[in-house]
């Protein structure tokens, strides 16, 4: 049987970014699933922690961002949702990870560099390093191979910003096994096809709920006066035409795949022929009514949630961790035993 596994940051609402690239794939597992498979989807917390949180803001965003995964269609009744710091092991099997992660490999990873400075020289990112990075953000790799291999997940759907930690997961899991004992399967990647969505304005980064910038990113709660005003101001270029060329007009090609991927079709050189004869603003247009379609049932499958009471979600969260902790407990066993720990 597979076991699926995959998180998400309780950051904000999460994004179009992050429903194309991952949340619409977990309810598409979820929907696939065989009898006998079993599927984790983790609040990281703990991961929202490596930088600064605000308390009050924090348990916002959780609440939040539970209620946007059941309002995506998961169901706890058939897939374990629960919040990552209510399952202890995660974090008691990265201390053990950690003891086996190599420093060299873990400052080669971009997750670090990318949030204490994007763009500047290896020098650069030396010195800040060393006054302002902290352990917690540089081991958030080995954090999430706990995550993963805890709970023995053989597949892995997230967006393409995360197949560096996966690969770090597997080496882990390898390494694991070359000293002690195989007790974790290696995990694979899962890539939707909307791997990576950009910001629309600036579509050189991946939309990001950290973007200062929130005309950024389309929020899946957003209204559709919000989406049509974001659209809007949306960066394409000064070419009267649509044409579908990622290199040269990556903006253009951006909106393209944003509406080809909420209809799920991937040929975005037949998509942009339907928009022959379209300017800019009818482009923008097209693009935001398709989002306000596809996003109008969950925005009001959300507010249903949010105006449930505190304790609709609470009693969703304690059901979650309770089979969270029994999915890795087993495995904790396995892993003392195989130490000597135990
Ligand atoms: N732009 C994106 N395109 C495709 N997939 C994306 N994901 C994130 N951004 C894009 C995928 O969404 C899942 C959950 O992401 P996350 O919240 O754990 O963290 P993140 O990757 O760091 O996303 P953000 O929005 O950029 O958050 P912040 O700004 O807080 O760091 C992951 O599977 C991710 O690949």
């Amino acid at each position: 049987p597979r076991v699926v596994f995959s998180g998400i940051q309780p950051t904000g609402v999460p994004h179009l970014g992050n429903y194309l690239g991952a949340l619409r794939n977990w309810e598409t597992l979820q929907t696939e699933a065989a009898p006998g498979d079993k599927l984790l989807f983790s609040i990281v917390d703990l991961h929202a922690i490596t930088i600064r949180q605000d308390p009050e803001q924090l348990r916002r965003h959780k609440r939040e961002c539970l209620a946007s995964l059941l309002a995506i269609g998961l169901d706890p009744k058939k897939s374990i949702i629960f919040e990552q710091s209510s399952c202890r092991q995660h974090a008691e099997l990265m201390w053990i990870l950690s003891c086996g992660a190599s420093m060299g490999y873990l400052s080669r990873m971009t997750q670090w560099k990318s949030k204490i400075g994007v763009g500047e020289t290896e020098d650069a990112l030396g010195k800040k390093a060393g006054k302002t990075l902290k352990l917690g953000l540089f081991s958030y790799p080995v954090l999430q191979a706990a995550d993963i291999l805890v709970h023995r997940a053989t597949e892995v759907p997230v967006g393409e910003d995360q197949s560096q930690h996966l690969e770090f997961t597997r080496e882990i899991a390898s390494g694991f096994a070359a000293l002690y004992k195989d007790v974790f399967p290696l995990p694979k990647t899962v890539l939707s096809p909307a791997k990576r969505v950009m910001s629309i304005r600036n579509p050189s980064v991946k939309m990001s709920k950290s973007d200062p910038d929130a005309t950024s990113r389309i929020l899946l709660t957003d209204t559709p006066e919000e989406i049509q005003n974001k659209f809007k101001k949306a960066v394409t270029d000064s070419l009267g035409t649509v044409t579908y060329d990622l290199k040269e007009r990556p903006g253009v090609s951006n909106l393209i795949q944003i509406y080809s991927h909420m209809q799920r079709r991937d040929d975005f050189e037949a998509v942009a022929k339907e928009f022959e004869g379209c300017n800019m603003t009818q482009l923008k247009t097209r693009v935001s009514e398709c989002v306000i379609e596809k996003l109008g049932g969950f925005r009001k499958e959300y507010e249903r949630i949010m105006n449930e009471s505190d304790g609709y979600l609470n009693a969703i969260a304690e059901e979650g961790a309770k089979k969270a902790n029994e999915s890795a407990e087993g495995t904790m066993l396995q892993v003392k035993k195989a130490m000597g720990l135990i």
